[in-house]
């Protein structure tokens, strides 16, 4: 037996003599290149390493650190030497990265330089066995050591079922669950977005998300790795550099957010994309309106896709046929979706707007450590639970209409209002909390708080925000707090957060 996911990387990549990262220099000096065989051989270096430091198969490797070729060369590292990589996003608090360590109990953990100081103390309460740096340019205590192994490295033998990666999505109750994606989830789902989107060793993406969450890391990174493509990989999204370098480029993949910033660009014209052949959106969803400006602009259909953390990439938009704005396409080749009833699970008719649920290779066996909260995103058959709201129409194709589940897409990144509203709760002076999400021009949904004080209290809107500053990630942070006398409720006491969706709808209207 071999290791599924980095075999077929291997068997894609073999004799491609072409660079896997590209990275922008600064200022006037030359790109870094890291090319196929450079990756190679730095990931053995890094794997030698990671059994050097006690890594058995199915351990866990947490890191939260800046975008770098290093950091994505140790996640092959971990899928290389059977560990399983845990990413973090580098907008956590020391907080929230508690709960994280606490719950996954990692081996490693790798962080920013400039954290570790703060990061150390918390680690080694938790026991994990080894503290490592990496910085943004791939320097740092955990490049030194890998420097000290030589690149020859036997992968270790992993089956489709085994754990390759751990993601961290939010939940409805506010706690964290760990999705566990094997090496078949990840294969398999790379394999069939590679051959839809026509991906071949010529394309080059530009990738300007970050390498923490599904987008970035999976469907970006693995979808190049099984064509033997490269990626110019920017450090974060910068509109100007974006069009600096699409003449190098073939492909892009972002968040809504991105092309809502890059159609206001005057140099997003025909001419600087005449060299790309495919523009992806996916993660929350894309407007019609940002759909069409996009096409009159460069004559090119953003192909909208869509997935979530635990079941990698559902359906999406053809290459070749029609892509309808406002659409997610149609299931992916090898999944099953289906519009149900959210009660019963039956599949609903045609046009009839339902839960949306899905089965397939891609989808994840559950969460880390969380049985019954796995079982009760299952249906019996098989199907995963997605929480999202759709309707199929006569073409097949799938449209999101709604969540059932209490959730924030803000730029791409998930809010749980659960989570926000615990943190205001804590706050002294407060009665309750609602957190819910408006429309917002540049992120999509913004999040906004409606808070009720308790009698007498005195508490204004910026000493909520620096109360949770400390708590919280940034963009988890609501960006307006407004205060009730009461929240909205139906008759049997739950807060309707439609109301307040309603009533703030304006709160940030372009202009407003
Ligand atoms: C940054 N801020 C955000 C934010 N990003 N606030 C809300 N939502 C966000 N997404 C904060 C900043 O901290 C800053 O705070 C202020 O808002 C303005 O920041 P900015 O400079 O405009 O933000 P920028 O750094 O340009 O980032 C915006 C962004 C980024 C859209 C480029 O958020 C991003 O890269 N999003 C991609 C997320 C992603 O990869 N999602 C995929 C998940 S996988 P201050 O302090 O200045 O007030 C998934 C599955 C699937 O969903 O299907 O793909
Ligand atoms: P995450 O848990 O971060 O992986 O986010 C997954 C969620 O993002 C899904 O459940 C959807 O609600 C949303 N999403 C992803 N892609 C799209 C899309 N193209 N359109 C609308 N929503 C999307």
């Amino acid at each position: 037996m071999g290791n599924l996911l980095f075999d077929q990387f291997r068997a894609r990549i073999a004799g491609v003599d072409r660079p896997f990262i590209v990275l922008p220099a600064h200022k006037d000096a030359a790109d870094r290149r890291l090319t196929y065989a450079d990756m190679l051989a730095l990931s053995g270096r890094m794997a030698a390493a990671l059994v050097g430091c006690g890594v058995q198969p199915g351990d866990r490797v947490a890191a939260q650190v800046e975008k770098s070729a290093e950091a994505i060369v140790l996640y092959l590292a971990c899928v290389r030497a059977g560990a399983v990589w845990l990413p973090l996003n580098t907008a956590y608090t020391l907080a929230e990265l508690e709960y994280f360590l606490a719950d996954a109990r990692p081996k490693v953990v790798v962080c920013d330089p400039a954290r570790v100081a703060e990061i150390e103390p918390l680690a080694r309460r938790l026991d994990v066995a080894r503290i490592e740096t990496l910085d943004g340019d791939g320097a740092g205590s955990w490049s030194a050591l890998a420097a000290a192994y030589g690149p020859a490295f036997e992968d270790v033998a992993r089956a489709p079922d085994d754990a390759a990666a751990i993601l961290y999505t939010s939940g409805t109750t506010g706690r964290p669950k760990g999705a566990v994606l094997s090496h078949g989830n990840l294969a398999s789902n790379a394999r069939t977005l590679a051959e839809l989107w026509r991906y071949g060793p010529g394309d080059v993406l530009l990738h300007a998300l970050p390498i923490f969450h599904t987008h970035g890391l999976f469907v970006a990174t693995n979808v190049t790795l099984m064509a033997g493509a490269s990626m110019i990989f920017l450090p974060r999204f910068d509109p100007g550099e974006i069009l600096a370098r699409m003449g190098q480029a073939t492909v892009m993949m972002g968040v809504p957010t991105f092309y809502v910033r890059l159609v206001q660009q005057a140099g997003l014209t025909r001419e600087a994309c005449a060299g790309m052949r495919l523009f992806v959106s996916g993660s929350a969803p894309l407007l019609e309106e940002t759909h069409r400006d996009w096409f009159e602009r460069t004559g090119h259909r953003i192909l909208e896709r869509y997935g979530m953390t635990e079941t990698n990439m559902n359906s999406s938009n053809p290459y070749d046929g029609e892509r309808i704005a406002g659409t997610v396409g149609l299931p992916l080749p090898g999944v099953d979706i289906r519009v149900a009833d959210p009660d019963t699970g039956l599949a609903l008719p045609t046009g009839a707007v339902g839960m949306i649920e899905v089965r397939g290779p891609n989808v994840f066996g559950g969460y880390w450590g969380m049985p019954e909260k796995t079982a009760a995103d299952f249906r019996a058959d098989g199907f995963f639970i997605t929480g999202d709201l759709g309707q199929f129409d006569a073409q097949g194709y799938l449209r999101i209409v709604g969540r059932a589940k209490d959730l924030v897409i803000s730029g791409g990144y998930n809010v749980y209002p659960k989570e926000v509203e615990a943190e205001i709760d804590r706050l002294d002076g407060v009665a309750e909390a609602a957190v819910f999400g408006v429309p917002h021009p540049d992120f999509g949904e913004g999040v906004a708080a409606a808070v009720v004080l308790k009698p007498g209290a005195v508490l204004g809107e910026r000493a909520v925000l620096d109360a949770l500053a400390e708590r919280l990630a940034r963009y988890k942070q609501p960006k307006r707090v407004l205060f009730l006398d009461d929240l909205p409720r139906n008759a049997m006491g739950k807060v309707q957060k439609n109301r307040l969706r309603e009533a703030f709808a304006d709160l940030f209207a372009r202009g407003a």
